[in-house]
């Protein structure tokens, strides 16, 4: 069983930092997986070519490309059925659809604090491709995005309310142990630690206390990765 894991990176290649990725580097520890780790960046994309498509995270499982991370995510539960699970059976999977998608919602919201900082971390080759991207997106410079960062971050705090309230009451998402759900949240946190110094959490919130938990898990893999 060969297994291979395209990530992002940026000019330092033991630095990856995408949400999508990281949620999928908690995946794979999960279910107790070894896979061969590719620094990958934004320009590479012949490298990723076989996929049909532009974008990390990619698996390649034994020759055959896997994209999109819940994809991968539920590639990974039905090829790996005796490893322990990511969902914790079919309704938990269905129910997992929600933090997958409000992951990428944070994502959306996280981008506004961290944008400059992940230009910061690229080579001069990726910088050009990324502000060429990014730019027409956010309809401004990039320095623009996150001038105002100061300013949003409460609002950003409390719209975690919803999750602090369930962070309260039990350690994970999953209940006493973490799932795949977990790993859809946790991985924009661990995003933006990997790329940037700026503080999204208070260290008292019970959403940081989750996010150590979940640094120290499976022997501190993501503590050990670079980060801020
Ligand atoms: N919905 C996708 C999102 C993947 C994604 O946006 N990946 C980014 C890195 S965080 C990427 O590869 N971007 C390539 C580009 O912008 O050219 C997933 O969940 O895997």
């Amino acid at each position: 069983m060969a297994l291979k894991l395209f990530e992002l990176v940026g000019a330092e290649s033991n630095r990856p930092f995408s949400p999508y990725c990281w949620r999928i580097r908690m995946a794979l520890a999960h279910k107790g997986l070894e896979a061969e780790l590719v620094p990958w960046r934004f320009i590479e994309k012949a490298a990723i070519g076989p996929s049909g498509q532009g974008k990390v995270p990619v698996l390649v499982h034994d020759g055959k490309w896997v994209f999109e991370s819940w994809e991968i995510a539920k590639y990974l539960e039905a090829q790996f059925p005796d490893r322990p699970s990511l969902f914790g059976g079919a309704q938990g999977q269905a129910l997992s659809r929600v933090y997958s998608n409000l992951g990428d919602v944070h994502a959306g919201q996280i981008v506004r604090f961290v944008l400059l900082d992940i230009y910061k971390h690229l080579d001069a080759a990726n910088q050009a491709y990324f502000r060429e991207t990014r730019e027409p997106r956010f309809g401004m410079t990039l320095e623009q995005v996150v001038v105002d960062r100061d300013a949003k971050l409460q609002a950003f705090r409390d719209s975690l309310g919803p999750l602090r309230n369930v962070l309260k009451v039990q350690p994970f998402f999953g209940g006493d142990t973490p799932l795949y759900a977990d790993y859809a949240i946790f991985g924009q946190f661990q995003w933006a630690r990997a790329i940037s110094d700026f503080e999204l959490l208070a260290a008292d919130d019970p959403v940081a206390q989750w996010r150590t938990r979940l640094l120290n898990a499976f022997n501190g893999m993501a503590l050990a990765a670079p980060a801020y």
